[in-house]
């Protein structure tokens, strides 16, 4: 899938140290296929029939309708584009596949993750999704062009099938006319753009990869992205929040606690600028990337 804009091929690289990784992409906010660190994703261990067989007792709403594990993945099978499965069939994997987490090792720079730190307080790390897998069948895609929530960063490992990532940098917000409610969702439809209603959106400028399994991709903070789906897919996703999102991811953390305890929503703006400190220190200490 190709959305009518200006597209450019997102790079691809492999032998890329954790350091390299860092100067070249994070620090540059620039989004990047990993080809070579994600090898886990050959174990013969990750079939449909696994899952089918191991899982299905995890139940799930998609669209108002609840389905069993072994549905889902029947349904994702027989997808069309004219007849598509529903999506995005989002899995926690701490909550539903809590034994995966012992087989996707956090590989790219997983030290540095806050998210997992015992440091951040539950009702903040909880609300962040931190770790998921997507079911997916050919004809689907991700429903609107987005922000992550909170602006976390976001790493995505293609574990089966092939996946379309179509992104957008922060600086291209202009011609993509974020929702007034919603402002990290886009109106445009980008497969079938209405350039009556959104003119602006030719001039948008996209980047767009085609996800391989055993590929990782980085989407920084702040990037807007979407996703059309192949065949058959599953996708393991993991969110990330460092030194370079977490004043903006922090901010939006309070935006959310001042609308649910508008009198205790001052604490997390002290918590931010506190912690902010300790983890600098902490990460500058014990946390060398390597
Ligand atoms: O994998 C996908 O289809 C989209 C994932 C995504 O963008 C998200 O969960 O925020
Ligand atoms: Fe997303």
């Amino acid at each position: 899938m190709s959305p009518n804009t200006n597209v450019t091929e997102i790079e691809r690289c492999s032998g890329l140290s954790n350091i390299e990784f860092y100067n070249k992409y994070v620090k540059k906010s620039l989004p990047v296929v990993i080809s070579d660190k994600a090898q886990w994703t050959s174990l013969e261990k990750f079939t449909p029939e696994y899952f089918k067989s191991n899982y299905n007792h995890i139940h799930k709403k998609v669209d108002k309708k609840t389905y069993s594990l072994s549905e889902i993945i029947d349904l994702c099978i027989a997808s069309t584009p004219e007849n598509k499965a529903p999506y995005p069939n989002i899995y926690s994997v701490p909550k539903d596949f809590p034994e995966y987490n012992e087989v996707i090792p956090n590989m790219l720079y997983g030290k540095s993750n806050r998210i997992f730190s015992r440091l951040l307080p539950k009702i903040i790390s909880k609300q962040n999704n931190q770790q998921e897998l997507f079911f997916g069948g050919k004809g689907c895609s991700f429903p609107r062009l987005h922000i992550d929530y909170n602006w976390v960063h976001t790493q995505l490992t293609q574990v089966i099938g092939e996946k379309d990532f179509i992104l957008y940098p922060p600086n291209q917000t202009p011609y993509l006319y974020p929702d007034k409610l919603l402002p990290n969702y886009s109106q445009v439809n980008i497969i079938n753009p209405d350039y009556d209603k959104f003119p602006l959106f030719k001039k948008a400028e996209a980047l767009k990869i085609t996800l391989k399994p055993g590929e990782t991709i980085f989407i920084p903070s702040g990037w807007w992205h979407t996703t059309y789906i192949h065949n058959f897919n599953l996708t393991y996703a993991v969110d990330h929040v460092n030194s370079f999102n977490w004043d903006i991811f922090m901010d939006k953390n309070y935006l959310v606690a001042k609308k649910h305890y508008p009198k205790l929503a001052w604490i997390v703006k002290i918590y931010k600028v506190i912690m902010k400190r300790i983890f600098n220190l902490k990460e500058s200490l014990f946390d060398r990337i390597k």
